[in-house]
């Protein structure tokens, strides 16, 4: 699950932002959904004994479509995208399993929950917000709050249909 604050555009602190790092191990893609600011960088590294390709499909025109090969324990490969986008795909042609999906925000105010299911989303300024968390298959859920200053908390449930 994704969770963003909505209607925040262009703030994107890419450059002071550590890159994603997505790993390859045992032909799967780690973390399988993640999420990134425009222009973050992120670096993918296969630590598998088997060759990848990283091909990324973005729905978003402006970002850019992009297929590089990886060999066993090859050089990190590295990606970055200028447009917003939920869920961008991350494939590998050789292992058709292989998928990750990568959200790109323009701004810093999103998380991705844990497997306890818990979010921080650090540093908001107070004011008030709608947040939007959304599940890749399960739909989206839209809550209001008053971001004060400390610590505040929204919870989300979303139903996953069979
Ligand atoms: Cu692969």
């Amino acid at each position: 699950m994704v969770v963003s604050v909505q209607d925040v555009s262009g703030k994107s602190t890419s450059p002071s932002a550590p890159p994603l790092v997505i790993e390859q191990k045992g032909c799967q893609y780690q973390p399988y959904v993640a999420a990134v600011q425009t222009g973050q960088k992120i670096t993918v590294k296969n630590d598998d004994p088997v060759m990848h390709n990283v091909h990324t499909t973005p729905g978003n025109s402006s970002n850019k479509e992009q297929n590089k090969a990886q060999q066993p324990n090859g050089a990190d490969r590295s990606f970055s995208f200028e447009a917003p986008e939920e869920f961008m795909r991350f494939k590998c042609d050789v292992h058709p399993w292989m998928f990750a999906y990568v959200s790109v925000f323009d701004h810093p105010y999103f998380a991705v929950n844990g497997k306890d299911g818990a979010y921080k989303i650090a540093n908001v300024p107070p004011s008030n917000y709608k947040v939007l968390a959304k599940h890749r298959k399960g739909g989206s859920v839209e809550q209001e709050i008053e971001v004060k200053d400390g610590a505040n908390s929204l919870d989300f449930v979303i139903e996953l249909k069979p």
